[in-house]
Order: structure tokens, then C-alpha cells, then sequence
């Protein structure tokens, strides 16, 4: 029978890639983001290349309510969730603490930390209820290391991978097994979203050494899923080979 992945941010990068590699691999996919134009793109892409099937659920996570209803709401054969990849997330900005912005603020801690917790509650609970499942949230090195200006994106992933400590302990008797994947500089929108368009300045972040693509973290994070049952990886770092930690790259000039 088919498994089912559950991917939220799944209209770009790490999440959509994500996407593929599983649909790849034979899972059914709930794919999940605020853009339903590029939902149904993927939607159409998946089921074309794959065979799979496809479940679109149009949903901002930092909405509780529409968290609880798009997820009680799944149709039945929807509701056998094997893997919940908890992706959404951003960061905005990069200023000093002293001139962050409040409202950039906000929207991290609602979407990362928040978001994380309301769909996990929620998907957590169905799959108490089958006694099986696997939540992968993605982490960051920011959430291992806090760099100049990183403050409070730092703080969200630094609550990601606290969190994700806490599920693997509370859900211990419940037979789901809980990972963390936190990857160090990915090629995505991310630095489109952080500096708001700023195309320029984004692509600044990623040149002069080889950063990683999303297809990596998916790979990693589509290989948490095929080890058998009874064991679990806890937590993978995975960087660029031209990143040492959060502030020392390889630049070629
Ligand atoms: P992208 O900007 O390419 O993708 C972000 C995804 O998150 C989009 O699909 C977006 O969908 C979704 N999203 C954002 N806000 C919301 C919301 N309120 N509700 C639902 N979905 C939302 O960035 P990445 O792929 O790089 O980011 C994915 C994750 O990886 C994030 O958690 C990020 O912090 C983390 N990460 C990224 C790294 C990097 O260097 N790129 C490194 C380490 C971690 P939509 O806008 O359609 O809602
Ligand atoms: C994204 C990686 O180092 O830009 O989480 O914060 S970093």
C-alpha cells in the first residue's frame, strides 16, 4: 500500500523539492503553502511524472483555525499520514536587534515556531490514533549557532530544534519517530523572502562558493524515512562542503 507524506511549504524550495523526491519514491503527497496557483501546478507536475496522487491543502500556517479544520477535514484515505515534513518557514530581515523590525518579528515566530507547533499537534494526534508516524521538521545551523544580525530567525530555529527534542521524548510511547534536519546554506527564495524581493542582495548570499541545493536536504530527508521501523535519526546538520559553521565560508575571493 501507498504512504503518505504531508509537506507544508511545498511551493518552493527545500519543500517542493521534497515533494518530488518522495512522489519519486512512490508516496502519495499533501501539499501544503499560501499559493494555490503554485499548489496546483505541482499538483498537475506530480501526478504526470509520478502517478501519484495529490492532495492540495491551500493553508497559512500561521492560522490555527485553518490549521485544525484543513486537517480534520482531510478526506479519510487522506488521513493516514506516514511522514509530516515541517518545512514552512522564513526568515526577515537581517538587521541589529536594536533596529529589528517587530513585525518581521511576529511573522517568524508565528510561521517557524507556532506554525510548526499547530500542525504538528494536529498531525501528531492522527497518527497517535494509527500508532505509527514520522514528523521531520527542518531546523537550520541558525538554530545551532547564532551569527551577527540572526538574532530572532536564530531564536525560532533554536526553539525548532528544542521542540523537536520535546516531541521525540512526549511521543516515545506513541511509536512515531521524531527528526530534525537542519541544513546550512540552501539555494531557494529564502534570501528573496528575507530581503523582500531584493533580488540583487539575495543572490549575494550565494556566490562565490557552492551552496546547497534543495534536491540535498531532500535527499537526506527522504533517507530518514527508509530506515526500518525500530531506528531513528535524531538529527543531521547538513552543509555546504564551502561551509564550515554558520559564518565561515570557502568564498574564492
Ligand atoms: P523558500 O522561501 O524557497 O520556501 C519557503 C516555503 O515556506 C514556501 O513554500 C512558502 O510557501 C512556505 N511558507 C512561508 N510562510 C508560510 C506560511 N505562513 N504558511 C504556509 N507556508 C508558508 O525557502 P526554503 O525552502 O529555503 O525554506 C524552507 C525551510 O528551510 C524554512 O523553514 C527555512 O527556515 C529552512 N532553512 C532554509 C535554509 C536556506 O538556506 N534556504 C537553511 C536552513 C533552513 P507560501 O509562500 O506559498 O506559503
Ligand atoms: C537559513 C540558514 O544561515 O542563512 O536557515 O540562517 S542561515
Amino acid at each position: 500500500m501507498s504512504k503518505t507524506v504531508f509537506i507544508t511549504g511545498a511551493t518552493s524550495g527545500i519543500g517542493q523539492a521534497c515533494a518530488y523526491k518522495f512522489a519519486e519514491n512512490k508516496f502519495n503527497v499533501i501539499i501544503s503553502g499560501r499559493r494555490k496557483e503554485r499548489l496546483q501546478q505541482l499538483s498537475s507536475k506530480l501526478k504526470q511524472s509520478f502517478g501519484v496522487d495529490v492532495h492540495i491543502m491551500e493553508l497559512d500556517v500561521r492560522d490555527n483555525d485553518q490549521v485544525k479544520a484543513a486537517v480534520s477535514g482531510l478526506p479519510k484515505e487522506w488521513k493516514n499520514i506516514d511522514v509530516l515534513l515541517n518545512n514552512a518557514g522564513l526568515a526577515l530581515g537581517l538587521n541589529p536587534f536594536q533596529e529589528g523590525n517587530e513585525d518581521d518579528w511576529d511573522t517568524m515566530i508565528d510561521t517557524n515556531i507556532k506554525g510548526l507547533l499547530y500542525v504538528g499537534k494536529a498531525v501528531a494526534n492522527l497518527m497517535i490514533s494509527r500508532g505509527h508516524g514520522h514528523i521531520i521538521n527542518i531546523g537550520s545551523i541558525a538554530g545551532k549557532e547564532v551569527y551577527p544580525k540572526g538574532n530572532v530567525y536564530s531564536a525560532t530555529k533554536h526553539a525548532v530544534d528544542a521542540i523537536t527534542k520535546g516531541m521525540r521524548q512526549d511521543l516515545l510511547k506513541e511509536g512515531i519517530r521524531v527528526t530534525q534536519v537542519a541544513p546550512g546554506a540552501v539555494e531557494t527564495e529564502f534570501s528573496i523572502v528575507r530581503f523582500k524581493g531584493d533580488d540583487e542582495k539575495a543572490s549575494r548570499v550565494y556566490h562565490d562558493y557552492r551552496p546547497l541545493a534543495p534536491e540535498d536536504v531532500a535527499e537526506v530527508v527522504y533517507f530518514s524515512t527508509t530506515l526500518p521501523d525500530h531506528a531513528n535519526i535524531n538529527d543531521v546538520v547538513i552543509m555546504p562542503t564551502d561551509q564550515a559553521n554558520a559564518t565561515n565560508f570557502n568564498k574564492k575571493s
